[in-house]
């Protein structure tokens, strides 16, 4: 096995005392905690979604079962594991699985093509590959093989469904004596992927006692107990309902986990009335389309007690809207996959509720609010949010020119997102400095998809930006430069379709332009261009 470059996440020693001694890090694991479930709560309902309902002793056993079968195949512990799976029970099995073996999962969402997964594969060095035969009417078979002809570290391939050539995650079978003991807490648990501006997704390396810690203490943010049943809508993949608090919250707190195929009310409606879920995150336009179908609906929406918003910015006419229509309390959650989240609290007056994207989780997470020289502004304005703490990350894995970026001196990550900060600690997200297109939740980087429209052979240049969209909040916008004779804008999109991308990463709009910048004195950065295009074409409509 050829040496790979090492997972680390590492705080500085006087740091790692304080939130030890703090209590935010315990010591806990995801199989440690798993187990300890498994044995308290064994006969309750852990995970629900189709037809299956696993209990805590039976997910624990599959999980070992999975696990144990994984080694059994030749994978060893701290080999890293892309999984690629929808909103299935199989999804929280096969997690749990890999974290019982020491296999490290790094998490692809179902919407990614080859180029995405190929990034992750060879950028993680993983060397296995699960996904399942088919989801949402994609044969994700066709994709293992086109990856395992383009990638041959990729040595493993298990399929959870009709496997075909590959192997069935069904059938794997193993001795859990031989799983390893519990790992060390402060060892990397997985890589979760960036919604980064810049050029391909990065990944990001979570530990145990930092990831434990965000979703125990989300719990007690959001109400969250044993009695409460939690409802994955979103993907599962995504960070937001993994982990605030998400499934992994849901499952720590011994509460039940309801997976939902889509997220639309005609598949998540019949689930919350027969389930009888009390909590559910959503992005914004899922939160409106919510609203508007539960003025009308059969469906029994009164266990509902809380709804999360986030992802994406809430406006407060759109936040009222959301608890007029759904007749619950409303959180609004403001993440990221590097660590930080605010959150608006239960008992926050509404114009808090409804006017801001809450506070930080832990009276450690520390929050800087800078102009473009990273000099403090002064109290209430707006700047650039910096942040650090006990469970945001210090730096990417394998990627020194995006920690050069995007972390400080001092080990503050540079999130991008401009915010003004109130008093309590409160932020309103007012927009963001980096150049990503935030489509209804779904992060898209202007520069990669820039990448793929210059490799055609009709286009000169190409700026990627995002437009107001009444219902995505955002959309992305394609000003292209055509050499010789103009493709059209159809071709251009499947095109990129073509390049082996996520569906949500096709410009939603383009637009044909003779050139770029003509108002700008000077060079421009692309930055600027994006800015003036975007600026010139929303006053022009
Ligand atoms: C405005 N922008 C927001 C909000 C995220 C919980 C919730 C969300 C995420 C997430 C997450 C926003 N208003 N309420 O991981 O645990 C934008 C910001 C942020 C970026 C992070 C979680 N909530 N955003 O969305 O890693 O720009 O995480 O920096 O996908 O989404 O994206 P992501």
């Amino acid at each position: 096995v050829p040496a790979r470059v090492p997972l680390r996440q590492a705080w500085p020693p006087g740091l790692v005392a304080r939130y030890r001694a703090a209590g935010y890090w315990r010591g806990e694991t995801f199989p440690g905690f798993l187990r300890e479930r498994a044995q308290q709560y064994a006969d309750d309902i852990a995970v629900v979604g189709g037809e299956r309902r696993l209990s805590y002793a039976q997910l624990w056993d599959e999980a070992g079962r999975i696990g144990a079968g994984l080694l059994g195949h030749g994978l060893q512990p701290g080999d890293r594991v892309v999984v690629q799976l929808g909103n299935t029970v199989d999804f929280v099995t096969v997690v749990c699985g890999l974290f019982r073996a020491g296999l490290v999962p790094v998490y692809a969402l179902p919407a990614h093509r080859f180029t995405e997964v190929a990034h992750v594969l060879r950028n993680a060095e993983a060397n296995a590959y699960i996904t399942t035969a088919q989801y949402e009417g994609f044969d994700y078979r066709l994709l293992a093989r086109e990856l395992q002809a383009a990638i041959p570290a990729l040595r493993h391939v298990l399929v959870v469904g009709d496997a075909a050539e590959f192997t069935a995650v069904d059938a794997l079978q193993g001795d859990t004596a031989h799983l390893p003991p519990d790992p060390d807490p402060q060892a990397v648990a997985f890589l979760q992927l960036s919604g980064g501006s810049t050029g391909l997704s990065k990944l990001i390396p979570r530990t145990h006692d930092d990831y434990l810690y965000s979703f125990r203490a989300s719990n007690a943010i959001c109400g969250i107990t044993r009695d409460s049943v939690y409802l994955v809508a979103l993907p599962a993949a995504h960070n937001f309902p993994m982990s605030s608090p998400g499934f992994f919250g849901a499952l720590y707190a011994g509460a039940r986990v309801v997976l939902s195929a889509g997220a639309g009310p005609d598949t998540a409606f019949p689930l919350i009335a027969r389930e009888r879920v009390t909590c559910v995150g959503l992005v914004p336009p899922l939160a409106l389309l919510w609203a508007q179908a539960a003025a009308t609906t059969a469906h029994e929406l009164s266990s509902l007690q809380v709804v999360q918003v986030g992802g994406a910015k809430l406006v407060p006419e759109a936040a009222r809207r959301v608890i007029d229509g759904l007749g619950c309390q409303l959180q609004q959650v403001f993440g990221m996959a590097e660590g930080l989240v605010n959150y608006t609290r239960l008992h926050d007056p509404l114009d808090c509720v409804l006017g801001t994207q809450g506070r930080p989780i832990s009276p450690d997470d520390e929050v800087l609010v800078v102009d473009d020289h990273g000099h403090p502004v002064a109290p209430g304005e707006v700047g650039h949010l910096l942040t650090r703490g006990p469970y945001t990350i210090r730096s990417y894995h394998n990627d020194p020119g995006a920690n050069a970026r995007s972390f400080t001196e001092d080990g503050y990550y540079r999130t991008g997102d401009m915010v003004q900060q109130l008093p309590g600690g409160y932020l309103v997200v007012q927009g963001r400095a980096g150049d990503h297109i935030n489509r209804a939740g779904e992060k898209i980087s202007a520069e990669e998809i820039e990448d793929h429209l210059l490799a055609h052979a009709g286009v000169f240049d190409a700026a990627v930006v995002s437009m107001p969209d009444p219902y995505l909040g955002e959309r992305s916008c394609a000003f292209v430069i055509a050499r010789g004779e103009r493709p059209s804008a159809a071709s251009l999109k499947a095109w990129v379709r073509g390049r082996g991308l996520a569906a949500f990463k096709v410009p939603d709009q383009v637009v044909f332009v003779d050139a770029f910048g003509t108002t700008a004195v000077g060079k421009v950065s692309r930055r600027e261009l994006r800015a003036q295009l975007r600026a010139h074409h929303i006053a022009q409509t």
